[in-house]
């Protein structure tokens, strides 16, 4: 082991839709976690890799801190939650303004229980006048003793070296994880269904995408190596979401199947052959028993 070497874990949090996944994506320079405009976007703590000659990161991509509406959302509250106490850093995200809000001063509290270090990440800056930005800051570092404030842009990679370099401070000495080829530890079947997932959350207009999930029944590559088979199930609320799901003569399903399937392809480096089903389970998402069967288990927070 080099003397030098550092490694730990940052938990990156923060209220949906500010740009969490998009950072944990560009940090390490791959598309992991899926996103879109839609906040809730993210359900389960992903963890991914990042591996330098400073050291290792490993990312904890969380689900946006909210209030609740039920229990799927609870469940991803904890997630959240839970995942400050796995953390070396924290690094709360928020959107490039001076507005602090509920919201705001609920993780603040939050974070003040834990006594890690916490960078303030400031998203979004290309999408505010440069003069802005300090006064921004200014905002918030009245409200809480921030370890590091660094503002970036996510989706456009702006200053995220400075912010790695950051992060790498507040880590402490150790070994490495992971070997340098590994970038995550979720299990592609999963990111598979993410895929599917974003796709319909992009496709679709407001209320339906969040009572969607999506399982795979099967994905098997054949024998000859030059395919993999993929069966999927969207999972939706209401029989009026399954036929908008599937729209007319089944073009909404085509186009997101068609849209998932690229990424896969992409993802996987071979043919995909993906076959989509829509099924209706009222009311899914306060269903302690349905929401474990679709993969958001307790146990595994
Ligand atoms: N203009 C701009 N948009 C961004 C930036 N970072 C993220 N976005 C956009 O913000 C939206 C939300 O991004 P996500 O990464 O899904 O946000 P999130 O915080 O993971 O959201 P949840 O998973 O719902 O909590 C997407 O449309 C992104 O493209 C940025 O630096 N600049
Ligand atoms: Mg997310």
């Amino acid at each position: 082991m080099k003397e030098d070497f550092k490694s730990g874990f940052a938990a990156i949090i923060g209220r949906p839709n500010v740009g969490k996944s998009t950072l944990m994506n560009h940090l390490i320079g791959q598309k992991i976690a899926i996103t879109s405009r839609k906040p809730q976007t993210t359900r389960n703590r992903i963890q991914t890799v990042y591996t330098s000659e400073r050291g290792q990161i490993v990312f904890l991509d969380t689900p946006g801190i909210h209030k609740a509406k039920n229990k799927l959302g609870e469940y991803m509250v904890n997630v959240a939650q839970r995942t400050f106490q796995d953390a070396d850093v924290i690094l709360w995200l928020v959107e490039a303004s001076d507005y602090i809000g509920a919201g705001e001063k609920h993780i603040a509290q939050q974070l003040q229980k834990t006594k890690l270090p916490v960078i303030l990440v400031m998203n979004k800056v290309d999408k505010v006048e440069k003069k802005q930005v300090a006064g921004f800051i200014e905002a918030y570092r009245k409200l809480y003793d921030f370890a590091e404030i660094v503002p970036v842009s996510a989706l456009r990679s702006v200053n995220l070296d400075t912010l790695l370099e950051c992060i790498f401070k507040y880590l402490p000495y150790g070994p490495q994880f992971y070997d340098e080829d590994t970038v995550t530890d979720q299990p592609q079947r999963q990111i598979v269904a993410e895929m599917i997932r974003e796709k319909a959350l992009r496709c679709l207009e407001e209320e339906i995408p969040h009572g969607i999930a999506v399982t795979i029944e099967r994905m098997k590559e054949r024998p000859q190596g030059n395919m993999v088979d993929i069966d999927a199930t969207i999972i939706c609320e209401r029989d009026s979401h399954k036929g908008i799901i599937i729209g007319k003569q089944g073009a909404m399903l085509k186009k997101i199947g068609s849209q998932a399937r690229t990424e896969i392809e992409n993802m996987l480096e071979t043919k995909v052959n993906l076959k989509l089903w829509v099924k209706v389970k009222k009311d899914w998402r306060d269903s302690d028993f349905l929401i474990k069967n679709f993969g958001y288990d307790k146990k595994e927070i």
